[in-house]
């Protein structure tokens, strides 16, 4: 088997995997048939990329493809311990990041095929990168649910490329030493969604729960958000931010080209402006990655964990 090669970023502290080679052979068909043979075949490239012993498991894996139309630069497909994300804003900006280091990219626009549309990235150079994401938009607008724990909870639910659910923090303060507690609230909400079956308008499910307050210092606002699984973005979450802009536009508190810095959890910040196209929402995202290990994946005969620990 050929041997498999990642190259590891952070974008505003959040990893990204990237698997330039040795990868499974998906076989042809588009990129929604490759996707699903990844996931119902070759669901081992995941867990041993992005769980324990060989991951941090906040790892986002991105999976770089042939895309379907000859006029796209790319496609990929992106993947965490728990399972596959429909589109990833950091992850984006850290696979752009990663094919300038290998000299594949240089600053200029390009067109990547993800499994929920076709985003535009524009890379200003030195791993500084705009993703300009599929449409977002809000679903429903202070929708009350049961947190265990907390009581009654409304927020809204908006599409940013995977679903969220934004709801304000309710006075835990949005820093790194309330993570735990953060996390314990999140889960909560998550949890009354899905007893509640609520889901998004595609039947999926609002597995990202992103928790807002104020800004202060420069920023507009901070969040927290909690990806599928039990692991939090240390980034404003690319498609977190971009379903806040969906929302704060409907709302008539953003206009179109205005600037929204929004700070993640460890006070990296994202800058995201809405640009309206055929009256469909569209964010652009703006942040910066860097490159931090290009390693070989190797599986040791005989090692129980050399497919990750679940
Ligand atoms: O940046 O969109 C994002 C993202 C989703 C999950 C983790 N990061």
């Amino acid at each position: 088997m050929e041997k498999i090669r990642v190259i590891d970023s952070h974008t505003a502290g959040e990893p990204t995997r990237l698997v330039v080679s040795g990868a499974p052979d998906l076989g042809g068909g588009i990129l929604a048939e490759r996707f699903a043979r990844l996931r119902e075949n070759f669901d081992w490239l995941r867990t041993s990329l992005c769980l324990e012993p060989r991951a941090s498991e906040a790892a986002v894996g991105a999976l770089l493809c042939e895309p379907d139309d000859p006029a796209n630069d790319a496609a990929v497909i992106f993947f965490n311990n728990s399972g596959y994300l429909g589109m990833c804003g950091h992850a984006t900006i850290g696979l752009v990041a990663t094919l300038e280091y290998l000299g594949k990219m240089q600053a200029g626009e390009y067109r990547i095929e993800t499994p929920v549309g076709v985003v535009g990235a524009k890379l200003h150079g030195n791993g500084r990168v705009t993703v300009s994401n599929v449409a977002s938009y809000r679903l429903r607008k202070d929708l009350a649910v049961e947190a265990e724990g907390y009581g009654t909870v409304k927020g809204d639910i908006a599409w940013g490329g995977n679903w969220f659910f934004l709801v304000r923090d309710p006075g835990i303060g949005l820093q790194k030493a309330n993570l735990e507690k953060l996390m314990g609230f999140a889960k909560a909400v998550r949890k009354g969604l899905e007893t509640a079956g609520i889901r998004g308008d595609d039947g999926g499910e609002i597995d990202h729960i992103e928790v807002v307050g104020d800004g202060d210092e420069g920023v507009d606002s901070r969040n927290f958000v909690l990806c599928p699984g039990a692991e939090y973005d240390r980034s404003p979450c690319g498609t977190g931010v971009s379903a806040k802009l969906a929302c704060l536009y409907v709302d008539g508190d953003l206009k179109e080209g205005e600037v929204w810095r929004q700070a993640g959890i460890l006070g990296g910040v994202f800058e995201g402006k809405v640009s309206i196209v055929n009256g469909e929402i569209i964010p652009e995202i703006t942040g910066e990655a860097f490159v931090t290990a290009v390693t070989e994946i190797v599986f040791s005969p005989g090692d129980p964990y050399q497919h990750g620990i679940s």
